[in-house]
């Protein structure tokens, strides 16, 4: 069999001209690569897509001449998925079509009520099902869905699933590329808590326990597999949660810490944690102590009724609590914060930008504008719906905003955001000293935003100052 493999584009990637984000999180995505070694290692001759529009994708499928295309789509690229298959069955392609990846997860009712022209449509994880599919592509398989059996599958349970689910056992080591500064490491899969009502994982996870380890020799032999291959001594952790529920978080953070004490090289890591473990100072020593470079941590909010909200499984004392341990700590960190949501207020902005200045001393210029995005199947999507504020479609839900004022607020930072971006990409790469001062500069215009003044005079202002403070660290721009 020849597959033709796509990893479909973002369509909208702005912000990582402007983010510290990718400082330290490569843009690697092991989904992919774990596709990719399965086919390969039954025997299927693979290529894959390096395109990014539609018509290059679908002129590269064409030479491909593949027998199956698989995709794998997360929700930002679902429009460009849809897009990329009408075209490819318009220009005549007539092989099979597989579509994966967390928009499947969550959205693979939606491709068949929508009658997508596709055949299988795999809503568990690759190793779970794909061997099967590549062994026999007609049987009919539990995690993946064709247009005569789905309905059928919409049957199963969570439970029924999650039985299925065996992950450590027939885990599989991604296909990587060379070249990178950080590769990505996975040391477990799903998330204890799986509730949050804005995340993939509360109606997505079929994780046994909902939330599984890889036994630390496995994650010791991938580490050195790609120290040896690529001499990599930096690693991302695709974890969601890196040490799991909260009753055994010290003891996974103590196995992690032993293996890269162990290691016969020095080597770094970025990783996700729950808030709940980082309240636990003894926690974050043990992961400082192991190599952690920086830690992506989801406050998500530093307002009681968003918080609420989005039912998080903190409460906003441990926000606080983590926040000044982590500061404390000097931990360099990537906080979550998602302070516009459909039904946040004026309070809700300024708890969070007073959150994130104030006690994170945080002034990454995105986080001024970072809006929830409504993911398809989650139940924040169900609460817009019942409050008429839902727009667009499965393929890309937005919404309004109830209150007017924090749309005007929003729309002022996004303003604001606009004419300083440029600026801030040369900012980024000032010592950590002048990226604050920076920072404070966007924090003052936010707070006058917030406080209801709009003036463009004091916009330009403070983005002149910024210039100056460049020009003097002789940073041309
Ligand atoms: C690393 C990561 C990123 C990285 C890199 C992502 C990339 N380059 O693709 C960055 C930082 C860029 C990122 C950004 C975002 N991310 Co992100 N990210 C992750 C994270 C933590 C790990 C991904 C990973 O490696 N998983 C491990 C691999 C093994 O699992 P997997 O990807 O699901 O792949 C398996 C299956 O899905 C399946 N599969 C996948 N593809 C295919 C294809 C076929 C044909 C088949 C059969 C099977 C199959 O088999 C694979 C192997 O088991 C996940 C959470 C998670 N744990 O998955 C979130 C996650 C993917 N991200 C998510 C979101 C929402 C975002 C953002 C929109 C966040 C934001 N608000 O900005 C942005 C989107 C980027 C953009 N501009 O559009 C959501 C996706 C939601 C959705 N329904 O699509 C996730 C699931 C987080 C969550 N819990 O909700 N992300
Ligand atoms: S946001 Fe984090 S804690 Fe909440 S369900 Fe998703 S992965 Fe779990």
């Amino acid at each position: 069999m020849r597959a033709f493999l796509v990893k479909m584009p973002f369509f909208e990637q702005e912000y990582i001209k402007f983010s510290e984000k990718w400082e330290h999180i490569e843009d690697e995505y092991i989904g992919v690569g774990i596709v990719s070694q399965i086919l390969e290692n039954y025997g299927v001759d693979v290529d894959t897509s390096c395109a990014n529009s539609v018509s290059e994708m679908v002129l590269e499928t064409q030479s491909a001449k593949p027998d199956a295309v698989l995709i794998s789509v997360m929700q930002t690229s679902a429009r460009l998925a849809y897009e990329y298959v009408l075209s490819l069955r318009k220009s005549g392609y007539k092989g099979l079509i597989f579509i994966g990846g967390w928009f499947a997860k969550m959205a693979w009712r939606e491709i068949f009520i929508h009658k997508w022209p596709v055949d299988f449509v795999c809503y568990l994880d690759a190793e779970v099902t794909l061997p099967e599919w590549i062994r026999n592509p007609k049987a009919s398989i539990i995690g993946i869905a064709t247009s005569e059996n789905w309905l059928k599958q919409t049957r199963y349970t969570k439970l029924q699933l999650r039985q299925l689910y065996q992950w450590p056992k027939n885990y599989v080591s991604p296909k990587r590329i060379s070249g990178r500064k950080t590769y990505s490491i996975e040391t477990s899969r799903g998330c204890p808590h799986s509730a949050c009502t804005f995340c993939s994982q509360s109606c997505g996870n079929y994780v046994l326990d909902k939330w599984v380890p890889l036994p630390i020799e496995i994650v010791r032999d991938e580490i050195l597999k790609l120290h040896q291959l690529y001499g990599a001594t930096r690693f991302a952790t695709s974890d969601d949660d890196l040490l799991g529920p909260i009753a055994t978080a010290q003891h996974r953070a103590n196995e992690l810490k032993a293996l890269f004490c162990s290691l016969p090289f020095k080597a770094t890591f970025s990783a996700a944690i729950s808030v709940k473990a980082a309240c636990n100072e003894s926690i974050i020593e043990t992961l400082q102590e192991a190599g952690l470079e920086k830690l992506c941590i989801g406050f998500e909010s530093a307002d009681e009724a968003q918080l609420k909200r989005y039912n998080k499984q903190q409460n906003l004392e441990d926000n606080f609590i983590a926040a000044e341990l982590l500061v404390k700590r000097d931990v360099k960190m990537l906080p979550g914060l998602i302070t516009f949501d459909p039904y946040s207020s004026k309070d809700t902005v300024k708890n969070n930008l007073l959150f994130l200045f104030n006690h994170l001393h945080h002034y990454d210029l995105a986080k001024l504008t970072k809006k929830l995005h409504l993911l398809t199947g989650t139940a924040m999507i169900k609460k817009c719906a019942n409050d008429k504020l839902l727009l667009g479609d499965y393929l890309y839900y937005d919404y309004d905003f109830r209150d007017p004022v924090v749309g005007e607020i929003f729309k002022q930072l996004q303003l604001y955001t606009e004419k300083v971006k440029e600026i801030q990409k040369h900012v980024i790469h000032m010592d950590t000293a002048l990226q604050q001062l920076a920072g404070k500069i966007h924090a003052e215009v936010a707070n006058n935003i917030i406080n209801g003044i709009y003036s463009d005079e004091f916009m330009q202002n403070r983005i002149q100052q910024l210039v100056d403070i460049l020009n003097t660290s002789n940073i041309l721009i």
